[in-house]
C-alpha cells in the first residue's frame, strides 16, 4: 500500500507514522529526516537544504525530488510505503504520481491531519528543534496554506482523499486514522 500522509507542520505526522507503518508493516520515508540526515552528515545536498528549512521555506523540489527517487529505488520500497510530509507542493504530487505510474504502483490513499493553528504553535514550541522559532513556525504555516493546501484538492479531485481530526491526544488521533486505513485496505 503506498500513502501519502500530509498536515500543516507539527499536527504530529511524524508522531502518527511511527505507528502507522507499524499497524500496515511499511517502510516510512520521511522527506523531513531524510532532510535532516542529510544536513548533520554534511552532504552537499543538505548544505543546500538547510538555508530553506531554517527559514521555514520549502526545500527545492529537485533536491526533495532526488532524495525521493533514490529511496523509491530501493527494494523494500516496492510494494508500498508511508510518505510523511512529501508532497508538499502540487509539482511533487505530479512528480510523484510519475515516479509510482513508472513502477505501475499508483498511489492508493492520501491521508490528511487536520489540527488548528494554536495547537499547532503549541506542539511546536514544545519540542525545540532548531527550526521551530516562533517566526520561523508563522512563515512555514503561510507556506502550507499556500503551497500545501492545493494538494489537498489535487488528491479529493481523484477520489484518493480522507481527512482525520489530529487534536486530541495521539492515541486518540492513531484511532481515528486506524479506521479511515481499514476502511479503505
Ligand atoms: P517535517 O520534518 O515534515 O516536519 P513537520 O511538518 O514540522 O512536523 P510533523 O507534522 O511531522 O510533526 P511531529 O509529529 O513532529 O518538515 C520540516 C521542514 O523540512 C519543512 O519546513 C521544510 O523546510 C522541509 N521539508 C520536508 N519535506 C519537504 C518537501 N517534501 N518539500 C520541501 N521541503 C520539505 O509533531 C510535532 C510535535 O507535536 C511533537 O513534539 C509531538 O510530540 C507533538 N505531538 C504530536 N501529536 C500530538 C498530539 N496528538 N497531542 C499533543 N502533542 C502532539
Amino acid at each position: 500500500m503506498f500513502i501519502v500522509f500530509i498536515g500543516p507542520p507539527g499536527a504530529g505526522k511524524g508522531t502518527q507514522a511511527q505507528r502507522l507503518i507499524e499497524l500496515l508493516e511499511i517502510p516510512h520515508v520521511s522527506t523531513g529526516d531524510m532532510l535532516r540526515d542529510a544536513i548533520s552528515r554534511g552532504t552537499d545536498l543538505g548544505r543546500r537544504a538547510a538555508e530553506f528549512m531554517q527559514a521555514g521555506d520549502l526545500v527545492p523540489d529537485e533536491l526533495v525530488l532526488q532524495i525521493i527517487g533514490a529511496r523509491l529505488d530501493q527494494p523494500e520500497l516496492q510494494h508500498g510505503c508511508l510518505f510523511d510530509g512529501f508532497p508538499r507542493n502540487v509539482d511533487q504530487a505530479k512528480a510523484l504520481d510519475s515516479l509510482l505510474a513508472a513502477r505501475n504502483t499508483p498511489l492508493d490513499m492520501a491521508l490528511e491531519l487536520r489540527v488548528d493553528s494554536q495547537e499547532l504553535m503549541r506542539r511546536m514550541l514544545g519540542r525545540k528543534r532548531q527550526d521551530d522559532t516562533p517566526e520561523t513556525i508563522a512563515q512555514r504555516l503561510e507556506v502550507y496554506a499556500n503551497q500545501t493546501a492545493p494538494v489537498l484538492k489535487y488528491y479529493s479531485d481523484r477520489h484518493l482523499l480522507a481527512s482525520v481530526d489530529g487534536s486530541g491526544t495521539p492515541d486518540e488521533v492513531f484511532q481515528r486514522i486506524k479506521v479511515r486505513v481499514q476502511s479503505s485496505s
